[in-house]
């Protein structure tokens, strides 16, 4: 056999074996975009990359963030464990008189990052950090090998600065000067680390600004100056316009960073998945579904969410199956036949089984801030905004949450109550401490001088 045929031979045979056992990943969550705003979930925004995406590959209905808000969604995202473990329970807030804002994901946290990174992956993350806001919570810390953009919940997509007024843009834990609208800014370094790891496993996290506010379209002007007077919403008067033209912008960016994964020939041996983080505000839109961003009914928390992994994933592939962001991690590590410590248990499922041969995930629980649990089709809401005390609905039959079965189907409401008290004495039972208030902030003080805050009401 000619040799150079047997080497050709053996490298490919090798090449398959790196392929089964190290896919890449490029995972990419949108801040606020609701379940009816795309156009492949029959939203009003045309996107015409995402729904190419959607068309190559695997659709969820059901699919939910494990948050209603930013920063708890992160944390589950980045752990594969209910946010509460790690002691995030709630937004992480830019303002430094909050106790929170002094918050962060502990080094003690183990995420899909660091695992990966130890099996040998190059790591990065562009975008929303917004689990902490001092160097010490930084991504480096957390299985990044490299960091560009922002750690609070939002920035001037120009100026880059947060709604406390403080400069927010950060190569690895160092402040950076770059120019150029956010979206474009992550999608840019997104496709340069393609190009730069094409011949070795990677994991990209691409946690994009869109369409959070504040409302700026990539030809706007910048809004906020360090420590100057603005409205955090932004200036524009047709916010859905400027919401339409962030997610578009996205959608663009989205699009170049699946080309470069095709033009490098790596489509075959990546897994690419899209979500959002929690449900759109009222400038969004969440279709047929009840609330919005901050409450526990699906408006809150019921995203869309595509997968793609040519050959792997049918296209066209549509998943009515119950899953959730904290399956992203167990399904990395599963596809990268990477295991996590014997004692250390994930809250999430692998939906490779789901998501490469059709099988059916069952019935399963999951909960949302101790106040929304599902079992099934059925979902028990309590102290839901503008409901009754106890809400139970079936969600096959009611999408919209609108008819309270809890009185008639007692026995299920009880039993499901039951296991909303057994999720919060399980999640409280050794999870993380968040630091002292205090000392953290006598810390702070310390390095630097607390950001001034001076906005402009609307
Ligand atoms: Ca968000």
């Amino acid at each position: 056999m000619c040799t150079a045929f047997l080497m050709s031979s053996l490298c490919s045979h090798a090449g398959r074996l790196q392929a089964a056992a190290h896919p890449n990943f490029v995972v990419i969550m949108a801040d606020d975009l609701g379940y009816g705003d795309l156009s492949s979930y029959g939203g009003w925004i045309e996107t015409p990359r995402l729904d190419k995406l959607a068309a190559e590959g695997m659709k969820f209905t059901d699919f939910h963030s494990s948050g209603n808000v930013c920063s708890p969604t992160r944390a589950g995202l980045m752990t594969g464990r209910y946010q509460q473990r790690a002691g995030i329970p709630g937004v992480v807030f830019a303002d430094p008189t909050r106790a929170v804002h002094y918050h962060g994901l502990q080094t003690s946290e183990l995420t899909f990052a660091e695992l990966l990174r130890e099996s040998g992956y190059s790591t990065a993350m562009f975008g929303k950090w917004h689990l902490g806001y001092y160097p010490k919570y930084n991504p480096i810390h957390h299985g990044f090998d490299l960091f560009c953009g922002y750690v609070s919940g939002n920035v001037d997509f120009i100026s880059h600065v947060d709604q406390a007024g403080t400069y927010d843009w950060w190569h690895q834990d160092k402040h950076a000067v770059e120019e150029g609208y956010t979206t474009h800014l992550i999608t840019r370094h997104a496709v340069e680390f393609i190009e730069a790891n094409k011949s070795k496993p990677f994991c990209l996290y691409l946690p994009h600004e869109a369409p959070h506010y504040p409302y700026q379209g990539p030809n706007d002007p910048k809004l906020r100056s360090v420590g100057g007077a603005f409205d955090t919403q932004g200036e524009r008067t047709d916010i859905k316009d400027a919401y339409r033209e962030m997610v578009q912008e996205m959608d663009k960016g989205v699009g170049e960073v699946v080309d470069a994964v095709q033009r490098l020939g790596l489509a075959e041996n990546t897994l690419i998945l899209f979500f959002s983080d929690n449900g759109a505000n009222k400038n969004g839109d969440n279709g047929p579904l009840r609330g919005a961003k901050g409450s526990n009914w699906e408006g809150g928390h019921r995203v869309p969410c595509i997968a793609r992994w040519t050959n792997k994933i049918a296209p066209g592939a549509v998943c009515d199956d119950l899953a959730i962001s904290l399956d992203v991690m167990p399904t990395l590590l599963a596809a990268a036949e990477v295991t996590t410590p014997d004692a250390h248990k994930l809250d999430g499922v692998n939906l490779l089984p789901v998501m490469a041969d059709g099988q059916k995930l069952g019935d399963r629980k999951l909960v949302w801030n101790g106040k929304a649990i599902r079992n099934g089709s059925w979902k028990l809401i309590v102290d839901g905004k503008g409901g009754e005390k106890v809400g139970l609905y079936d969600l096959d039959r009611d999408l919209g949450e609108k008819s309270n079965l809890a009185s008639t189907e007692l026995k299920r409401a009880v039993a499901m109550l039951a296991a909303l008290e057994n999720w919060k004495a399980d999640v409280e039972s050794g999870d993380s401490v968040q630091p002292n208030e205090s000392a953290e902030r006598q810390a702070a003080q310390a390095s630097a001088s607390a950001p001034k805050r001076k906005q402009k009401k609307k």
